[in-house]
């Protein structure tokens, strides 16, 4: 630290040439985040100090807290869901299983996951010590569900299906998971971080949520599809008091209890969140996604014109190619299987779509 502070000039002369390096959006084609929608901004600015971690201290801002999970509830057709938020997918996916170990009390426990689950499921298991049991996919990049019936036993606490693969962009089989949870007596966790945001916006109806009977908690991330500041996630629970399995004493805050991971959780980016969904509502997010899901498609026909083929056709905004050459400006990823994997994320626009699928034209001229 310096002995003497600095000139705020100085400070952020310094601060801008480090932003400077960092990579400008409009080049990055491989982020499930997105730079937030400007009403998130300033309803995070309006929040900025505030700390959940106490809520008793800002009643207002958790408030917000409750109406977030209220409004989440309702879109994923269960008003009365629990529920709180998350700094993401990561916590979310943590807590669905604490709160399923505690509440299933059983010796091994263990989770059944496709494979296709994020890794943060293995960072879970890890320090839940839950086993966890991967189930091959099908030819559709979709968890197996008869062989996903097949791992459960009697230490199964938990199975996991996920809407919005983290690389292939699939919705996973929910409804025949959630079948299967209720003959089996599982938990059922859908990790929706990802798809929570755009599934029901789609024309097409891809079951996923409360509706399904056997679905206990869904994960949703604002901070992806939601265009909010970072970091906002939710968990919600069936249950609307279900996480209070999880309750610690507190003895000498403003509340005598509490069951989220983090002690001291931005206010701010809820704020953000609750922002964008009330400003945008159905209409306007049907309209982002509508727009995200048409540029996967041209970027798909445009792909498969130069003969390069999909590897397989998303039920969200995430492409992926038989590929293996991208021109070097453009920054994107790499699955597992080693195929090239676009995210058509609200910055992604479709100016950027036809310059990419120029360059890979060139590439291959
Ligand atoms: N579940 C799913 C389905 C996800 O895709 C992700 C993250 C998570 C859970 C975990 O969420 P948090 O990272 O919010 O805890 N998916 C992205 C990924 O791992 C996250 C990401 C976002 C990575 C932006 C890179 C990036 O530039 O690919």
């Amino acid at each position: 630290m310096l002995n003497k502070g600095c000139t705020e000039e100085d400070l952020f002369s310094f601060l801008s040439r480090k932003k400077q390096e960092d990579l400008d959006h409009a080049f990055i084609l491989s982020s499930m985040c997105t730079p937030p929608h400007p009403v998130a901004v300033r309803a995070h600015n309006l929040f900025m100090e505030t700390n959940l971690g106490d809520p008793g201290l800002f009643p207002g801002t958790a408030s917000l807290e409750k109406l977030l999970i209220e409004r989440f509830g309702t879109l994923f057709h269960h008003k009365e869901a629990g529920g709180y938020a998350t700094s993401g997918g990561t916590e979310s996916n943590l807590q669905a299983l604490r709160l399923a170990k505690v509440l299933k009390h059983v010796k091994n426990p263990n989770a059944v996951v496709p494979e296709s689950a994020h890794f943060s499921f293995k960072k879970a298991c890890d320090i839940l010590c839950i086993e966890q049991r991967c189930v091959p996919l099908d030819k559709d990049w979709r968890m197996d569900t008869a062989l996903a019936a097949e791992q459960i036993d009697k230490n199964t606490i938990c199975l996991v299906g996920v809407a919005g693969t983290t690389e292939y962009g699939m919705v996973d089989p929910i409804a025949d998971l959630s079948r299967i949870a209720l003959q089996q007596d599982v938990f059922l966790h859908v990790d929706a971080a990802f798809g929570g945001m755009v599934v029901p916006f789609l024309p097409r109806k891809l079951p996923f949520d409360f509706a399904l009977p056997g679905v206990t908690t869904i994960a949703v991330d604002p901070h992806k599809m939601g265009m909010s500041t970072i970091p906002a996630g939710c968990l919600l629970t069936r249950e609307p008091d279900m996480l209070s399995a999880l309750n610690i004493d507190t003895p000498y805050l403003s509340v005598k209890q509490e069951f989220t991971l983090a002690g001291t959780r931005p206010g701010a980016p809820i704020a953000g969140a609750l922002a964008v969904l009330d400003y945008l509502g159905v209409e306007g997010m049907k309209a982002v996604v509508s727009g995200c899901m048409k540029n996967t498609e041209r970027l798909i026909a445009g792909m498969e014109t130069f003969g390069i083929p999909r590897a397989a056709t998303p039920d969200v905004n995430v492409a992926t190619f038989n590929c293996t050459k991208v021109p070097e400006r453009w920054k994107v990823s790499w699955t597992r299987q080693c195929h090239l994997r676009i995210v058509c994320m609200p910055h992604v626009h479709r100016d950027q779509i036809e310059a990419f699928l120029r360059d890979i034209g060139d590439l291959n001229a």
